[in-house]
């Protein structure tokens, strides 16, 4: 067993006995939103998987250790330490051995989650290739570990501040399978589509649970994408969102803000000038791309009975 890995023992627990479980990332909570609705979005994602009947495990490097499902003190820690470094794959190494903290984008959450044997994981929107791409040659690493680890990552697209077009030529690149849940059209976070079409729509859980059970069976090591558009009601109006992240990516520009604070800084800039219309959508989104996964995860536990990866 892997030394630098930490158990909640809930989660040890639920993996030894084949039970569905749901990796939850720390990027998100460290860096995506506000105190304290950031705690709050953290804490609702884990109760609406365990509603489901899955076992959530947020991830997120504590004192120098991965921790596989963190308890509710540390959570609390994440949200309220809003400078504990972002922590992708290229991070992994020097924050562990150093015995820090790190909160884990995307990236750093498949990799550990793959370490750990889980197979599902719930975010909000991947990173990507960023607008401008070509010049700045800032494409999130998200889409690397895409390609490389096998684990199924159900999110609302890729983020709008994004360059959706490219996003999808890298990921078609990579060899990343992307599904679209109950829609055709890759969806762009904040809205339900992008005007960019998906690989294969699915209808229902079991259908995107067979699809990722034949890639495994396949020994096919890298991971799949499942995009949920978000719900009706919660959809911004695509002509005001847009309009707000050029004004962001603007003022991104003029401040100088690269790498690692790009993201970041885009979607705080955002809370801010949408006066927090943008909050409450990526909120709703993540709740519930957290409860698609976890009737993914179900649906693919039944199809593997008495079986551990
Ligand atoms: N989804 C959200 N909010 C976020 C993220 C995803 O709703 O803050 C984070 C994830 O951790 C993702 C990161 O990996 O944004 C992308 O950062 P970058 O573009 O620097 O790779
Ligand atoms: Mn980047």
């Amino acid at each position: 067993m892997n030394s630098y890995l930490e158990w909640n023992p809930e989660v040890r627990e639920a993996l030894e006995g084949n039970k569905a479980v749901v990796a939850l990332e720390t990027t998100i909570i460290s860096h995506g939103f506000a105190y304290p609705e950031n705690l709050d979005c953290a804490r609702t994602c884990e109760r609406v998987i365990r509603e489901e009947g899955a076992v959530p495990a947020t991830i997120g490097i504590v004192r120098g250790k991965i921790k596989i499902g963190l308890s509710e003190e540390e959570i609390v820690h994440f949200a309220e330490h809003r400078d504990i470094p972002k922590c992708s794959r290229r991070d992994a190494a020097a924050v562990i051995s150093r015995g820090d903290y790190g909160a884990c984008t995307v990236a750093a959450t498949m990799m550990f989650a793959r370490m750990a044997g889980i197979r599902f994981f719930a975010t909000g929107g991947i990173g990507g290739v960023h607008r401008g791409a070509p010049r700045s040659f800032d494409i999130s690493a998200d889409l690397e570990e895409l390609a490389r680890t096998g684990v199924a990552v159900v999110c609302a697209g890729a983020k709008a501040i994004l360059d959706i077009p490219l996003t999808l030529e890298y990921l078609e690149t990579a060899g990343v399978t992307v599904l679209g849940f109950q829609t055709g059209d890759f969806p762009a976070f904040y809205t339900r589509t992008s005007g960019s079409p998906v690989d294969y729509r699915v209808e229902s859980a079991g259908e995107a649970a067979r699809i990722v059970k034949t890639q495994v069976d396949l020994g096919i090591q890298n991971g799949i994408l499942i995009t949920v558009p978000i719900p009706e009601e919660d959809e911004m109006n695509p002509v005001y969102i847009n309009d707000n992240i050029l004004r962001a990516l603007e003022a991104a520009e003029t401040r100088g803000i690269r790498g690692k604070a790009a993201t970041p800084f885009l979607l705080a800039e955002l809370h801010r000038t949408t006066g927090g219309k943008s909050a409450a959508a990526n909120k709703a989104l993540v709740f519930n791309n957290a409860r698609t996964a976890a009737r993914i995860a179900l649906a693919y536990q039944a199809l593997h009975p008495g079986r551990r990866e």
